[in-house]
């Protein structure tokens, strides 16, 4: 699904945050038309997991969801043209940076009402099983998405079936300004999903490396028909919950607790393992590429009025 060189460990990581830096840039004029949820900062889980799958797995995400997008491999134009609202975006336009979605590069697609594509993700993994194919669906999800009964059903359908599916919690420790510890009476994730019977890992570290371990052995599992994995990833969101901005001055949490992701940024981390020369080719690459995905977002037309009501249930 994506090159796990360390070379293409690095593209993706920095790929992720600079078109994400891009986007809080250009946020501000009002050319993008919904609103965004930044994974800066968390952009190790995606790219992390993505790198031990094969091409033909699927990969399910979030509204906060460029990063498990990008990672997949969906298309930056298309993600591009979709926030500005355009025609030729992923969505047709329709959807936002919310509702990232690329089939034809196993994006299932991605949700702004919370928990509600862990059970699609569940679905598609039994639509798969069924078929006798040897694809897994990954689905990625927020703390705050746990809460939702639906997870739980999810996860007991899941195992019950043992269905291919690799549920992983990105866990910031915060759902919008809510900390976990004004939201669970305890910590205990995994051991609450282990009682469906499902393998769990936690990875607490924020390493990139000690992820694709354990994402490796929860794979290898799935794909011998042992049924779903469950990794609980902690993680920390560098800005604000939605839109472009740092948010450390609205009293719910501290700077001081940024430092040490910052000082552990899996970008920097993993760049600097790389030759120099090699580094900046790769990052002067990247900005071509998100240079021409803006200039494919502006060049594209805006959707047909008449598109407006279709691609929905009701008539
Ligand atoms: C069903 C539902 N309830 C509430 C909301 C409002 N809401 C949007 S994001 C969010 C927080 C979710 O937090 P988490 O799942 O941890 O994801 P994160 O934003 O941290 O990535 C909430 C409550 C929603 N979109 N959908």
């Amino acid at each position: 699904m994506q090159d796990e060189s360390l070379e293409g460990i690095y593209r993706s990581l920095r790929l992720i945050r600079r078109t994400e830096e891009e986007i809080s840039k250009i946020y501000p004029t009002d050319k993008i038309k919904s609103p965004v949820h930044l994974s800066i900062g968390q952009e190790f889980i995606a790219v992390g997991i993505t790198s031990v799958l094969n091409d033909d797995d699927i990969v399910s995400g979030t509204y906060r969801g460029h990063a498990a997008y990008m990672a997949a491999g969906g298309s930056l134009n298309k993600m591009m043209a979709e926030l500005f609202g355009k025609a030729d975006g992923c969505a047709g336009g329709k959807g936002g940076s919310m509702h990232l979605v690329d089939m034809e590069n196993h994006v299932l697609g991605c949700s702004a009402v919370v928990g509600t594509t862990i059970p699609v993700a569940v679905g598609y993994a039994l639509a798969t099983k069924n078929k006798g194919s040897d694809q897994i669906v990954v689905c990625f999800f927020g703390d705050g998405a746990t809460e939702e009964g639906v997870f739980f059903e999810s996860l007991n359908f899941a195992s019950l079936l043992k269905l291919p599916v690799l549920f992983v919690c990105e866990n910031n420790g915060l759902a919008i300004h809510a900390p976990i510890e004004s939201r669970w009476v305890t910590k205990a994730l995994c051991e609450r999903v282990e009682t469906f019977d499902i393998y769990t890992s936690q990875v607490a570290d924020g390493n990139i490396f000690t992820l694709r371990d354990s994402a490796n052995k929860m794979v290898e599992n799935i794909r011998v028909g042992k049924g779903p994995g469950f990794i609980e990833c902690m993680a920390y969101r560098w800005r604000e919950h939605v839109g472009p901005n740092e948010d450390f001055d609205q009293g719910y949490r501290d700077r001081a607790e940024l430092r040490k992701w910052v000082e552990n940024d899996q970008m920097e981390k993993v760049g600097e393992m790389l030759d120099e020369q090699m580094r900046l080719s790769i990052d002067a690459s990247i900005e071509d590429d998100i240079v021409a995905a803006i200039e494919y977002a502006e060049a594209s037309n805006w959707p047909d009025p008449n598109m407006l009501d279709k691609n929905v249930f009701a008539g």
